[in-house]
């Protein structure tokens, strides 16, 4: 018998009795860190969320589960695009996500920038707490992440160095600065800007060298970035769209844990969620006299539009909507409007 044959039988012998032998109960490994890949870290209200979740599941596993957030999407080299693949091939274990970067790799996902499709948050909520929200997350499931709940990065609004832009015509020419799927470039240009894809790392360079004009996030990023110290001085409160955030789990890293760690897992993204919802919406928000009062005072002009303004933007990019809600899934966009329509 040659050596190479003899090893091979006495490595399936040794598996067979292996597999004879009683299984040990609670043979749970763990690793001794979970890596969980965010864009913006604290005091973003999106890292912030992102630690809440971390620091609830260390402390109800008792140190079992070790979750570290890191954040500028480093762990995919600031390619915040690319996140979600990472997760699929579980070379990142965690994340708070955005539907925006997940788009390439989700394309229904798109269904919150399709824009002015959200009014207000209880549109948000109507959504990803209704029909369409559980479609998203089982085509999501189906795709090797598990999502597990839903956060909040906020309304998207507009900010740029040139002028203020209070119609359509007004974006004319500005270079504005998008993230995620071509359905963002194809809303800027139908409203005559020139957008360009860039990561957020790039970004700030970008609008401090005046390479773009122009970006859009929500307030809450614009305040805490200081994009007023990178003259963004003119913000048109439009809130296009808004980004919902997810915190998920790679599925093979999601299979490792038992039964009642991914309940623990569950029930603390639920809660860190909420939590994320609460800090997008009471913090920094277009909705707060003092904040738009404070970034008054840096100097920036705050335009505030006008229901007829704003239909104009709408107007302008209705083509756009049009086309990608086919995209989409027509049904999966239509059980959305009809969330909206029905909201609360
Ligand atoms: O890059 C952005 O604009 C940000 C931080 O809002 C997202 O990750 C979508």
């Amino acid at each position: 018998m040659t050596k190479r044959l003899f090893a091979a039988l006495a490595l399936g012998a040794a598996i067979a009795s292996a597999a004879m032998l009683p299984q040990p109960t609670a043979a749970q490994t763990y690793k001794p860190e979970y890596k969980v890949s965010t864009v913006l870290g604290a005091p973003f209200p999106w890292g912030v969320s992102a630690q809440r979740w971390a620091d609830l599941v260390r402390e109800r596993s008792q140190g079992r589960i070790n979750m570290k957030v890191y954040p500028g999407a480093q762990l995919v080299g600031g390619d915040q695009t690319k996140e979600f693949t990472a997760m699929r091939q579980g070379v990142i274990d965690m994340a708070v996500g955005s539907t925006i970067n997940w788009s390439p790799q989700v394309p229904q996902l798109n269904l919150f920038a399709l824009p002015f499709l959200m009014p207000d948050h209880a549109a948000i909520d109507a959504i990803t707490g209704g029909d369409a929200g559980r479609q998203l997350f089982d085509i999501i499931g189906s795709k090797d992440v598990v999502p597990l709940a839903w956060g909040e990065n906020g309304f998207r609004e507009l900010s740029n160095s040139k002028r203020d832009v209070r119609t359509p015509a007004d974006l004319k020419g500005l270079k504005i600065r998008v993230v995620g799927s071509p359905l963002f470039n194809e809303t800027f240009t139908a409203l005559g800007a020139n957008p360009t894809q860039m990561s957020w790392a790039d970004a700030q360079p970008a609008l401090s060298t005046g390479a773009v004009d122009g970006q859009e996030n929500p307030l809450a990023v614009y305040v805490a970035a200081k994009l007023n110290t990178v003259g963004q001085k003119h913000l048109t409160l439009w809130g296009y769209v808004a980004d919902p955030l997810i915190f998920a789990v790679s599925k093979p890293v999601w299979d490792t844990f038992s039964a009642e760690d991914q309940k623990l897992l569950r029930e603390t993204a639920l809660e860190a969620g909420t939590y994320s919802k609460h800090l997008a919406r009471t913090g920094i928000t277009e909705t707060d006299p003092a904040t738009l009062k404070a970034i008054e005072a840096l100097g920036v002009t705050v335009i505030r539009l006008t229901p007829a303004e704003q239909k104009a933007f709408q107007d302008a990019t209705r083509t756009v909507y049009d086309k990608w809600k086919a995209r989409i899934g027509a049904p999966l966009v239509d059980a959305a409007e009809k969330a909206v329509a029905a909201r609360k």
